[in-house]
C-alpha cells in the first residue's frame, strides 16, 4: 500500500461533459441563483445570507475573492458582493470539517487520488497535524510541539537561506508584517509570494516607467474616463464588481475597447447586479470595439496603434499627442519614436492575427480621447515578454498624457484580496535598503541584505537541495506553480514542509520527509486575543487600506490566527529576538504601531484605519509626479514583440480560470460563461485548426508541450471548438500546469509564462 504513487496532478478521468449555449450577458438572475445555491449547500441559506450582508460593508469583512475596491461612499445593502465573492465566502464558511479522525481514516496517498474539487470540498481543517517521517497518515500534534519542530528544523540548517517562506495573497497586513519580520530576524530574504506568478511583471514595468509598482487610478476615475481599454483580463469571472465600474463609464458616454483572444461574455454585455430591474433581458452592452488578438500579440498590436497615431500626429501636429506632458514629464520620447518607426505594419500585423481595419477603428477612437484608463491582468503578465507588454501600454498612455489626471491612468487589476498589501508590508525577496534600514532601527537587529529566492528560484533551489525547509503562509504551492512533476520533486526533497491553511489542498499531500499543517482562522471568523476582539487590515487594488473583521464563530476552537501562528514560530525559533512576539499578538493595534513607524504612508494608522472606508496610501503617479524613477521622469521604453515561432502543427496554449474556481480552489465543475458544464479537462480550439488536425468536437487528445528540446505530457483532454484565433488554444489550470516548463518565464520579472505554452495535440 505504502508504495502506491502519491499524485501531484489531478486525476485524468473525465467527469461527464455537457455543452451549453454560451450566454449573451454576464451576471443577472443566473448569477444570483448560482451564488445562493453555493451558499446554501456549503453554509446553509439563513446563515449564508447573514454572511453576505457583512461582505465588503464598512463594518464587515473584506471579500476573500478579488482585490477590486469597494465604493468610497455609497455601499448598497447586500449588493457589494458578486456571485464569485459569494462562492469564495461559501468555501471558507463551509459546514464541512477535516478533523483528526478524518486524517486517521484517509491516508495521504488515498487523498492524492481525489480531484482538487473533491479535496477542497472536504472542508476546514480543525487541528494542527503532523506527518511523521515515513508515515502514511497525518496525526494530531499540539501547537507547542508543532512550533518547537519548526524552530528545531530552522535552527538545524547551515544557513537561513536554506529555508523558503512563501506567502499567498490573502494574508492580512498585520500577519504579513510579523511574518516578514520573523523571517528577516531569522536571517533570510527568501520570501517568495504568489505575486511572483501574478502581477510581478506589472510591478517591474511600472516601477521602471512611472516610479511606483502599483496602479494609478481610483474607482472614481471610471466615472470620468472617456475610454477604458481592457487587456488580457476576464472580469466577468475574476473581478465581477469591476463590471459595475465599466457600466458607469458607459453610462457617462465613455467607450470600451477589449483586447483578448476570447470574447469573454462578461466584457461584452452585463446585467447590473445592483439594479434588480435589469437582471433579466439582454443587459447593457459594454465593449464597443473588440480586438480578438492572438495570444502574445499585444506588443505588436500596440505598436500598430501607436504607429497609426503617429501618422495622424504628423499630418496635424499637436492634435493627437500631449506634447506639453511629454516635454515636462517624460524622458526617452525621441528614441521611442525612432524605434517605433523602424517597424512596419506589414511585419507587425501577422502577430496580431487581426484585420487591419479593426485596428484602425480602435486607433481612430483612441486618437480622439484624452482621458484613457488601461486595465489588465494575467493575459499580459504571464508571457516571456510580459514586462514589455506592460511597458508598451505605458508608452501609449504617456503619448496621450493619460496619467496623473482624473479619468486616466494605469489599472493593473490584482488578484488575491491582499496581495498588494502583503508587498507593501515587505513580503518580497528583493527588499529595498530603505525598508530594511527602518526595520533595523526599530527592532534593533541586522537585517539580511542579500536578495532571496522568488517562486521559480525557490523551486529550483529545493530541487537542487539548496533549500530544505518550506513554509507556506496560505496558498497551494504545488497546484499553483508551473511544471507540476518537477515542483513535486523539489518539495519531496525537503526535510520539512509546513502549511498554514484554512482548507485541505494538494500541497498538504506533496510533502517533505516530515510535514505540518497549521490551521488558521479565515477572514469571516471572529479573532479574539487577550485584549479582546481584533480586526485586521488589507489594501485593495487601488491602494485603499481598510479594516476587515469577521463575525462568525471560528470553525474550530483549536484554530489560531495567522499573527498568532507567526508569533509561535518566531518564539520557538529566534533565541535573541528583542521583539516581544506574544505581546504584539495580544492587541493588533500594537502591530499597526510598528507598521506605522517602519513603512511610509501609514501615519496615524490605528486612527485612520478605523474610519469608514479606510484611507488611501500615497501614490506618486496618481499625483503626476514621476521623480522616483531613475531619470526622475516618466520613462518611454523600447519593447520587444513576441519571438515565439511555431512550427507546423504547434499551437500556443494559455492556461486560464473557469467561472467556478478560485485559483486552485475548485468551487464546481462548470464554466458557465463559456458554455462548458461538468468538465475541466478540455482544450478550446479554432474550428479551422481542428479541421487541419482532423479533430472533431469532443475528441479525446493528449497535450505535449515543447521547450528547448524538452517534452511534457498531459493526458486526456476533450477538444471544444471555440471562438479563438488560429493557432491559439486554451486550457484550465491547475490541470495544465504540468505542461508549463520551469525555465519558461518572463524576462526581468521571472513570472512563469503560463499564457504561452507551446504544444502539439496528439490524438
Ligand atoms: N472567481 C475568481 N476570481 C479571481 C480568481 C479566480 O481564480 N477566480 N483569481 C484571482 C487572481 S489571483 C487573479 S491574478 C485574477 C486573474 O484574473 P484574469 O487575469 O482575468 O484571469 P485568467 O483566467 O488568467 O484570464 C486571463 C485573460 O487573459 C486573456 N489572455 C490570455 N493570453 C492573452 C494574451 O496574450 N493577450 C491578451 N490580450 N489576452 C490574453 C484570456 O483570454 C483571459 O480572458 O483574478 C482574481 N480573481
Ligand atoms: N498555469 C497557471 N498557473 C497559475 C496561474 C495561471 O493563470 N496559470 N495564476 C497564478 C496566479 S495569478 C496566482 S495568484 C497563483 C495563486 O497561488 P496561491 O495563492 O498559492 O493559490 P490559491 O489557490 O489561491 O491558494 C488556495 C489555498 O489557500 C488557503 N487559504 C485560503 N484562505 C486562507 C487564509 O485566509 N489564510 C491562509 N493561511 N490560507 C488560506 C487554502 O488552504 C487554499 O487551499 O497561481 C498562479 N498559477
Ligand atoms: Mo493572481
Amino acid at each position: 500500500m505504502g508504495s502506491k504513487k502519491i499524485h501531484a496532478q489531478p486525476p485524468e478521468n473525465l467527469t461527464g461533459i455537457e455543452l451549453k449555449k454560451i450566454p449573451e450577458s454576464a451576471v443577472g438572475v443566473k448569477a444570483i441563483q448560482s451564488a445562493l445555491s453555493h451558499i446554501s449547500s456549503e453554509v446553509g441559506l439563513g446563515k449564508g445570507v447573514g454572511l453576505l450582508a457583512k461582505l465588503n460593508q464598512t463594518d464587515g469583512f473584506d471579500c476573500p475573492g478579488c482585490a477590486w475596491p469597494d465604493p468610497d461612499e455609497k455601499r448598497a445593502f447586500l449588493a457589494e458582493y458578486c456571485e464569485n465573492g459569494a462562492k469564495a465566502v461559501a468555501e471558507e464558511a463551509t459546514k464541512n470539517r477535516v478533523s483528526p479522525l478524518f486524517f486517521t481514516t484517509h491516508s495521504v496517498q488515498e487523498l492524492s487520488e481525489l480531484s482538487d474539487y473533491e479535496i477542497g470540498k472536504k472542508g476546514r481543517i480543525t487541528h494542527p497535524m503532523i506527518l511523521k517521517e515515513g508515515a502514511t497518515h497525518y496525526e494530531e500534534i499540539s501547537w507547542q510541539e508543532a512550533f518547537q519542530m519548526v524552530g528545531k528544523e530552522l535552527n538545524a540548517l547551515d544557513t537561513p537561506d536554506e529555508a523558503i517562506f512563501y506567502t499567498s495573497g490573502r494574508t492580512s497586513n498585520e500577519a504579513a508584517f510579523l511574518y516578514q519580520l520573523f523571517v528577516r530576524q531569522y536571517g533570510t530574504n527568501n520570501l517568495p509570494d504568489c505575486s511572483n506568478m501574478c502581477h510581478e511583471s506589472s510591478g517591474a514595468a511600472l516601477s521602471e516607467t512611472l516610479g511606483i509598482g502599483k496602479g494609478s487610478v481610483t474607482l472614481d476615475d471610471f466615472n470620468h474616463a472617456e475610454l477604458v481599454i481592457v487587456m488580457g483580463q476576464n472580469p466577468g469571472t475574476n473581478h465581477p464588481r469591476m463590471l459595475t465600474a465599466l457600466g458607469e463609464t458607459k453610462k457617462r458616454g465613455g467607450k470600451i475597447i477589449t483586447i483578448n483572444p476570447l470574447p469573454e461574455v462578461g466584457l461584452m454585455r452585463y446585467n447590473d447586479p445592483q439594479n434588480p430591474l435589469k437582471w433579466i433581458g439582454k443587459g447593457q452592452k459594454l465593449t464597443d470595439i473588440f480586438l480578438q488578438v492572438k495570444i502574445n500579440g499585444d506588443v505588436a498590436l500596440l505598436k500598430i496603434i501607436m504607429k497609426l497615431l503617429l501618422e495622424k500626429e504628423k499630418v496635424q501636429p499637436h492634435s493627437i499627442f500631449d506634447h506639453d506632458f511629454i516635454e515636462k514629464k517624460t524622458s526617452g520620447y525621441k528614441d521611442f519614436i525612432k524605434n517605433l518607426e523602424e517597424y512596419s505594419i506589414d511585419e507587425l500585423l501577422p502577430q496580431t492575427g487581426l484585420e487591419f481595419s479593426v485596428i484602425q477603428e480602435a486607433a481612430d477612437l483612441i486618437a480622439q480621447k484624452k482621458k484613457i484608463i488601461i486595465c489588465w491582468a494575467m493575459g499580459l503578465t504571464q508571457h516571456k515578454n510580459a514586462v514589455d507588454n506592460i511597458r508598451e501600454l505605458v508608452n501609449l498612455l504617456l503619448l496621450k498624457g493619460s496619467i496623473g489626471k482624473k479619468g486616466a491612468g494605469t489599472c493593473p487589476v490584482r488578484g488575491h484580496s491582499n496581495v498588494q498589501g502583503d508587498r507593501t508590508m515587505g513580503i518580497w525577496e528583493k527588499p529595498k535598503d530603505a525598508f530594511l534600514d527602518n526595520l533595523e532601527k526599530e527592532f534593533n537587529f541586522k537585517a539580511p541584505r542579500k536578495h532571496g529566492y522568488d517562486v521559480v528560484g525557490a523551486i529550483e533551489a529545493m530541487h537542487q537541495q539548496k533549500a530544505t525547509v518550506f513554509i507556506g503562509m496560505g496558498g497551494n504551492f504545488i497546484s499553483a506553480t508551473p511544471d507540476t512533476e518537477y515542483t513535486a520533486e523539489a518539495l519531496r526533497n525537503c526535510n520539512l514542509t509546513v502549511h498554514i491553511s484554512t482548507k485541505l489542498n494538494r500541497s498538504h499531500l506533496i510533502h517533505g520527509s516530515q510535514a505540518l499543517i497549521l490551521p488558521c482562522l479565515g477572514r469571516s471568523e471572529k479573532d479574539i486575543q487577550e485584549s479582546g476582539e481584533q480586526f485586521v487590515s488589507v489594501e485593495n487594488s487601488m491602494g485603499v487600506v481598510h479594516q476587515s473583521s469577521g463575525h462568525l464563530k471560528p470553525s474550530s476552537a483549536s484554530l489560531l490566527s495567522e499573527p498568532a501562528i507567526v508569533a509561535g514560530m518566531a518564539e520557538a525559533t529566534l533565541k535573541n529576538s528583542k521583539v516581544s512576539w506574544k505581546d504584539l499578538v495580544k492587541n493588533y493595534d500594537l502591530i499597526r504601531n510598528k507598521i506605522e513607524v517602519t513603512i511610509p504612508g501609514f501615519d496615524n494608522y490605528n486612527e485612520r484605519v478605523r474610519k469608514k472606508g479606510g484611507f488611501y496610501l500615497p501614490n506618486n503617479a496618481r499625483d503626476n509626479n514621476f521623480s522616483p524613477t531613475h531619470s526622475g521622469k516618466a520613462n518611454f521604453t523600447i519593447n520587444q514583440i513576441s519571438d515565439i515561432e511555431l512550427t507546423h502543427n504547434q499551437f500556443m496554449m494559455m492556461t486560464i480560470r473557469t467561472h467556478d474556481q478560485y485559483n486552485t480552489t475548485i468551487y464546481g465543475l462548470d464554466d458557465r460563461y463559456r458554455g462548458v458544464l461538468n468538465e475541466r479537462r478540455v482544450i478550446f480550439m479554432n474550428q479551422k485548426d481542428m479541421d487541419d488536425q482532423r479533430l472533431t468536437k469532443l475528441d479525446l487528445v493528449n497535450l505535449v508541450s515543447h521547450f528547448e528540446g524538452e517534452k511534457r505530457i498531459a493526458k486526456g483532454f476533450l477538444v471544444i471548438p471555440y471562438s479563438i484565433p488560429r493557432q491559439c488554444t486554451a486550457t484550465y489550470f491547475p490541470e495544465a500546469n504540468v505542461l508549463v516548463p520551469i525555465k519558461s518565464k518572463a524576462r526581468i520579472s521571472n513570472t512563469p509564462a503560463s499564457k504561452t505554452v507551446i504544444i502539439t495535440i496528439e490524438k
